[in-house]
């Protein structure tokens, strides 16, 4: 697949997403393809760095992380999208920026609990402590996909196996 497009993943803080999108960027890259990763460290910081972690904060940093992607994606980059993006809505309106088949969304899946385990970066101790109000799983929702193109389950993936299933949907189409 040289097509470009947009390979959103989508789900809780510590299920995965930047670990296996930071991956399959490196397989890409070592493809010769030409592909960009957006993320919270990337783009909280700077472009979005007027917005926190209200409902509508959060609308509006996946509204412009959309229509980055897009203009990413316009100049035949795949773009490799790690948000939250915990609701549905907001989901379906990137979706809705791209031509159908363009937007590949794919649920990075762990259960709140498994994620809380891994607590990487010590957030949700934080956040059961009551230091950040409004923690997505929590204290603050995650809607899961109904339909999205791929699910990878981390609870019983490694990263590695993880990588290829996203790997194998970019390269079967
Ligand atoms: C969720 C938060 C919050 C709150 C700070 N809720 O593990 P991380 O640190 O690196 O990923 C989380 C990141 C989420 O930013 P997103 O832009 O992906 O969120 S959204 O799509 O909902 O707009 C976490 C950190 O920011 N973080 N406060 N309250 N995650």
């Amino acid at each position: 697949g040289h097509d470009p497009r947009c390979i959103w993943f989508t789900g809780l803080s510590g299920a995965g997403k930047s670990t296996i999108a930071k991956e399959v960027e490196k397989r890409l890259f070592d493809q010769g393809l030409q592909v960009v990763r957006l993320d919270g460290d990337n783009v909280r910081h700077g472009l979005n760095g007027d917005l926190g972690f209200t409902r509508a904060d959060r609308r509006e940093n996946i509204r412009r992380v959309g229509h980055v992607a897009r203009l990413f994606y316009d100049a035949g980059t795949i773009v490799l999208c790690t948000f939250i993006s915990p609701y549905r809505d907001e989901r379906s309106f990137v979706r809705s920026l791209f031509p159908e088949g363009a937007f590949w969304e794919v649920h990075v899946d762990a259960p709140v609990a498994e994620a809380e385990r891994r607590d990487p970066k010590g957030l949700y101790r934080r956040a059961r402590a009551g230091e950040i109000p409004g923690f997505t799983g929590v204290d603050a929702p995650y809607e899961p996909p109904e339909e999205c193109e791929l699910v990878v389950d981390t609870h019983r993936l490694s990263v590695d196996e993880a990588v290829e299933r996203v790997m194998q949907i970019l390269n079967g189409s």
